[in-house]
């Protein structure tokens, strides 16, 4: 079985605590490796490895960096199908799925902060004839870097990328129950170049590693994905240090269908957007809301694309929906299932554990996808964050009414509107609180764009120059002309 080890100082080093912790394949419930119980000695050591390359890292010329980074990313690049089959074991995700989009996103994510740095621009005010103000932009030293499990490679590169091309060194706490990326990563980071302690990933709890990664006094800024409460918790430790945090948090997304939509397409991206990676993206649009005048023909053909949707071995290629990542999340998700029939709710097709899975998946974490009718906005099945493979269909009569409905959630992370009528789509798109509007599509990412969510979902944007803004400190200087 492999032995995953932390990466600290350009070294594969044991925990200090000498402990690991199973990592289950979601598809067979099977264990397939062990992973470093990391706690606060080995992020100590990190963050210590981390300062002392900071100094020359910093100095690095911008173009040696960006250097580094596109090694990295065609390392990447040369461990594509490994890399894809690796994430599809270890979260339950389809091969498929890490093929089009965790895998390529993750090498994009290097090549664009490696190239993006080549580009930044410095601000300059001049004071009428009396002084010159320019803005430096300085790398803060080690970023703390916490991410989660539904996307590990993507979500884990959109940080270090970043983080590293800004100059900054950093120490990652990956997601206790998806390792194995992460660890590739780490040699393919030796490979490429990167100077030793410029990144440390150190694995392990959320509770042990990653609250000691939160509330170490020499980690200056944070960047953390991951659930609303656990966010919660990472500002509760960093806000008495000051640190500059960046929260991208969970999402109960609604996905606004109009009658003068074209329908086929829309039908088509809601069911990517319902179930793809099995409902556990931040952005999937869990609140499908359907104007009345094309309810019936919406949901036709919706749940028959839903009832069509192969679920079966994630490694399989023609598999279209896989396992969830633990059997604790599964019920969690069942536990909604049950809930929606208490408040009301119509389970419209799934809510089940598939039967007739192959023989190699039998034992696995798999969940129906489900489509649940006939619930009251205000049930908490409507407002809490599901993460699984559940979306929920509700008729509305206006835009004002579909306006009301998408607003009404604690969160604000994104939202989708079909609809031809132009008009109608700026308006609905301006109303909406939330950091993304997409009009006509789901999860189009152009890197360059501001990304992040508004009320529970998050604090702060991340995304081209403002996830450079976010890894550097801005510093004004002055001169008397
Ligand atoms: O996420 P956690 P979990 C949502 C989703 C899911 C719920 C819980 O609703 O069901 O969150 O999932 C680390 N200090 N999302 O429990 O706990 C943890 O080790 C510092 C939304 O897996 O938030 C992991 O590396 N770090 C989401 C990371 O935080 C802590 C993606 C995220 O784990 C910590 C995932 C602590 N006290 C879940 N506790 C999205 N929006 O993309 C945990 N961690």
């Amino acid at each position: 079985m492999q032995r995953v080890a932390n990466f600290i100082d350009g070294q594969f080093r044991p925990p200090c605590s000498g402990k690991y912790l199973p990592d289950a394949e979601p598809a067979t419930g099977r264990v397939i490796a062990e992973i470093p119980e990391g706690g606060p000695e080995d992020v100590d050591a990190a963050v210590a490895a981390a300062s002392r390359a900071f100094p020359g890292w910093r100095r690095t010329p911008a173009e040696e960096r960006s250097r580094i980074l596109l090694r990295v990313a065609d390392r990447i690049e040369e461990n594509f199908e490994e890399l894809a089959r690796l994430e599809s074991r270890d979260n339950g995700k389809t091969v498929g799925l890490a093929r089009r989009m965790d895998v390529p996103r993750a090498i994009l994510n290097f090549r664009f902060f490696a190239t993006a740095i080549l580009h930044a621009e410095s601000r300059a005010h001049i004071t009428d004839d009396r002084a010159l103000n320019y803005t430096l932009r300085q790398p803060l030293g080690v970023a703390g870097l916490i991410s989660p499990w539904n996307l590990p490679l993507y979500l884990l590169t959109w940080k270090i990328a970043p983080a590293i091309a800004a100059g900054n060194c950093c120490v990652a706490k990956p997601s206790e129950l998806t390792p194995l990326t992460a660890a590739r990563l780490a040699e393919l980071i030796v490979e490429a170049g990167v100077p030793p302690g410029v990144v440390n990933i150190v694995h392990g709890y959320g509770a042990s590693a990653g609250r000691a990664l939160t509330a170490h006094p020499n980690v200056p800024l944070l960047s953390f994905t991951g659930g609303t409460k656990t966010g919660a918790d990472v500002m509760a430790h960093a806000g008495p240090l000051f640190k500059k945090v960046s929260l991208e948090l969970g999402g109960k997304n609604p996905n606004i269908v109009f009658a003068d939509a074209d329908l086929e397409q829309a039908v088509a991206t809601s069911i990517q957007s319902s179930f793809a990676n099995q409902g556990e993206i931040c952005l999937c649009g869990s609140r499908l809301f359907v104007e009345r005048t094309c309810y019936d023909e919406f949901l036709d053909r919706f749940l028959a694309a839903t009832k069509r949707l192969r679920i079966g071995d994630p490694q399989d290629d023609a598999t279209e929906v896989g396992a969830l990542v633990t059997e604790a999340h599964r019920r969690k998700v069942e536990g909604y299932v049950a809930l929606a029939e208490e408040e009301g709710g119509e389970i419209l097709t799934g809510g089940k554990r598939p039967a007739d899975l192959p023989e190699r998946v039998r034992d696995g974490w798999f969940l129906e996808p489900t489509v649940i009718a006939g619930l009251d906005c205000n049930r908490r099945v409507m407002q809490e964050e599901i993460f699984g493979p559940v979306v929920t269909v509700t008729p509305f009569d206006s835009p004002d009414e579909a306006i009301a409905y998408a607003n009404g959630t604690r969160y604000g992370l994104s939202a989708s509107v079909w609809t031809r009528d132009l008009q109608k789509a700026h308006r609905v798109a301006a109303a909406i609180d939330s950091g993304t509007v997409w009009v006509n599509t789901w999860l189009l990412r152009d890197l360059r764009v501001p990304f992040g969510g508004m009320k529970e979902s998050g604090v702060g944007r991340e995304g081209g120059f403002d996830s450079l803004d976010f890894f550097t400190e801005a510093k004004n200087v002055c001169v008397k002309l």
